[in-house]
Formats: C-alpha cells, structure tokens, sequence
C-alpha cells in the first residue's frame, strides 16, 4: 500500500493548497469498513501518481483538462483515527492547518461530517454547507443512526449558516425529515429538480465560504456502488463533476470538502475508489483554476 495520496509529501512547514486528511472513523457496526476508505483511496491513487516517485505536478494528462493538478500544491496529511465521533472531535482539535490550506477529509461514515465542519467553521464567520447526498440526513435519532441525522447535527452547530441538500433522491428518505430540513431554512433540491434549480443554489453561493460534503451515495451506484446506502438512479461522472464543478466556481471561497461513504469491503474492482480518486484531483482543479483566474 502506498502511503500518501498521489505520492505527496507529507505535512511539513511551508504552503499547501490542500491537505489530503484521511479519518478513520466509523460510527456503527453496520457500517463497518468505511474506516479504511482513505487508505484504499490512496493505494488506489498510485496510478495516477509519477513512476519517479515525485510528487506534484503530474505527468499524466486529461484530453479534457489537460495537465490536471499542474499548479496546484498538496501535502498528505496522514490519518486522524478514532473509535468514536467525541475521540474524532478531540482527535481534530490537535490538528493545525495553515490557514488558506483546504483540508480535503476521506474517510469514514457521514456522521463524520458534524466533526469536520465543527473543526472548518471555526476559523470563520459563517459557512454554507453543501451536501451531495442521495439523502438529506436529517431525521431526528442521532444515537441509533448518526450518519442519517448528521446534517440536522451540523446544522445546529453556531457557524452553519445553511444546508444544500443537493441531488437527493430514492426510497430511502424521510418526508418529515426533508420537510423540517425546509422550515428551517436549509434549501432541498431533489436530483430531479437539479436542472430547474440550479440557477438558484449557484445564485445563493456568491460571497460565501461553503464547505462541501461529497456522500459517495449521491452518484449512481453503477459508478459507485461501494457505499452502504446505494440508491438506484442519480448522475454519472461527467454530470457529477458538472456539478461540482458549478459549485466550486459559484462559491465565494471553498474552506473544505469531505468524501464520505465509501466502504472498500464492498466492491472487488475497486471502481468507486478509483472514481473518488479522480473526483478529488478534479476537485483540487477546479478549485485552483478558480482562484487564479
Ligand atoms: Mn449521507
């Protein structure tokens, strides 16, 4: 197994545009194997990675996007590990980002998300969250299922202005939960409200710091089916990365991104993690083009 994400270095003094963080966390035993997603992530990131063992800028080349990470600096970070959400909290607060550094948290389940943007939001004034879900995550039973309730968890916390529930969809949700979600001012877009809305969501991100919470559940699982909550339907590469893409350029400043859900026990050809690798490196672009242009 390689031990850092794309060959980075790891975190020393100096710059970084972004921090590959892995959290090893998982919050129930049903969902157990999503602790090992950020290591998985980067075995499988190695492909990607130069043969000379250097690190940044790549020498492997997009048709559509061309030298992809070429500007862009990055450290890996390493794992926070942690049996329990209050461990992860306690793990986090020992952790110290130079700021204007973008942690980018792979790991865990999602109820690893209330951490993160608790850990991010405390460096500003006030963070819109988007969420990239199949399921908004806002029912009420945060002690039986944390990860289905993390967004109303998050949303409680003082720096969280919002919530985006962006792209949810499929049999697995809840209308009061989505309905209380509304009322209390966080915007829903089911995915296939996505083309109606978007204009709206892109519109209420100018000026704003956004955090952005990737579920691997939002793509379709036949690009990802290594999750524990599947949903039949929803978009493919290119539409998810439109997305992202549109969000990233929309936002006033990104101050983090998670990618959660990923379970690696669950799949044999590792398809998901090979998509969550390049969704990361796409990320890390478009965020970088869209500082400097
Ligand atoms: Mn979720």
């Amino acid at each position: 197994m390689r031990n850092t994400f794309l060959e980075l270095n790891s975190l020393t003094d100096g710059h970084y545009d972004f921090c590959y963080m892995g959290i090893n966390c998982c919050s129930a035993d049903y969902l157990l194997g999503v602790e090992k997603g950020a290591d998985k992530v980067r075995e499988l990131s190695f492909r990607y990675a130069n043969a000379d063992g250097t690190a940044l800028p790549l020498k492997v080349y997009s048709p559509e996007r061309g030298y992809i990470l070429k500007d862009v600096t990055a450290c890996d970070y390493g794992n926070v590990s942690a049996s329990s959400l209050e461990e992860l909290g306690r793990e986090l607060e020992k952790v110290n980002l130079q700021t204007g550094c973008i942690p980018v948290f792979v790991g865990g389940d999602h109820s690893v998300t209330y951490e993160l943007v608790k850990k991010v939001s405390d460096d500003y004034d006030s963070i819109v969250v988007v969420q990239f879900d199949a399921h908004s995550d806002y029912i009420d039973e945060y002690s039986e299922y944390p990860h289905g309730s993390v967004m109303k968890e998050t949303s409680k916390l003082e720096k969280v202005e919002r919530i985006i529930h962006f792209g949810i969809r499929g049999n697995l949700n809840c209308q009061p939960a989505i309905d209380q979600s509304r009322s209390e001012g966080n915007m829903v877009v089911p995915y296939y409200e996505i083309k109606d809305k978007l204009t709206e969501v892109l519109n209420s991100l100018a000026g704003k710091k956004v955090y952005i919470t990737f579920d691997t559940d939002f793509m379709n699982p036949a690009i990802a089916p290594a999750t524990n909550c599947p949903e039949p339907g929803g978009p493919f590469y290119e539409e998810t990365l439109d997305y992202l893409k549109s969000i990233i350029e929309a936002s006033g400043e990104i101050v983090g991104l998670d990618f959660v859900e990923y379970n690696p026990t669950c799949e044999g050809a590792s398809v998901t993690g090979i998509t969550i690798v390049n969704l990361i490196m796409e990320c890390m672009h478009f965020i970088k083009s869209n500082t400097t242009s």
